[in-house]
């Protein structure tokens, strides 16, 4: 099985540090959706990252969709899932929300950094602007009321997309999304991006 795409993305991050976490093993191709688009249209002609080329060659795109693959895979009691209806429901809130994070980051980023500055529409821009504050703000206060565990064997799904999150809008928008004002959150991140499966995808 092959995981297409940069580490850099924060959906190929979850799914190769859940990989990992679930046991599954797997070639890692670091290929970019920008820098080399004809390499990665030859494997998925959408340009999507993540992608997954699985063992009998059938091609997955969506790291939820691949997630989910990866949870039907994994051995007998190995999953990242609560199985009990409360957690799981919870887990999905947090996810949702870290999910929410992530793509109004990517957002942000591709209008500063792939349209023409006289292209950009301010009022745009804030408006996902507030979307991501408000994403946020939500995950701080479900960390401080309900902590997730951040151990490699105890991290769940909504421990691994919380960090993987945080830490991407972190790298990309230092300067609208301040650590100072997340401070459960920066906390859990620093615990978790010293996990070994963590360590083992570094977003780069
Ligand atoms: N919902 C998707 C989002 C994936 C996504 O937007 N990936 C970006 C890279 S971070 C991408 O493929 N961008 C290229 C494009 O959309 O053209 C997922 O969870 O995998």
């Amino acid at each position: 099985m092959q995981l297409i795409g940069m580490l850099d993305s924060p959906y190929v991050r979850r799914v190769s540090i859940s990989l990992q976490l679930l046991g599954i093993s797997f070639e890692h191709r670091s290929i970019s959706v920008f820098s080399t688009f004809e390499q990665f249209r030859e494997i998925n002609p959408v340009v999507k990252a993540p992608s997954l080329v699985c063992d009998d060659g059938e091609l997955l795109m969506d790291s939820t969709l691949i997630l989910d693959y990866a949870e039907a895979l994994a051995a007998p009691g190995k999953s990242l899932m609560p199985a009990a209806i409360g957690e799981r429901q919870h887990a999905l809130r947090v996810i949702g929300l870290a999910l929410a994070a992530c793509e109004k980051t990517v957002q942000i980023v591709y209008e500063r950094n792939l349209r023409p500055a006289e292209k950009q529409h301010e009022p745009w821009v804030t408006r996902v602007q507030g979307q991501l504050y408000a994403a946020y703000q939500a995950l701080e206060l479900e960390l401080r009321n309900r902590p997730l565990d951040v151990a490699s064997k105890t991290i769940n799904q909504a421990g691994v997309t919380t960090a993987v999150a945080w830490q991407f809008t972190r790298m990309m928008l230092p300067e609208i999304v301040l650590a100072a004002d997340y401070p459960t959150l920066q906390s859990f991140s620093e615990r978790a991006e010293q996990l070994a499966e963590f360590i083992a995808a570094p977003p780069l």
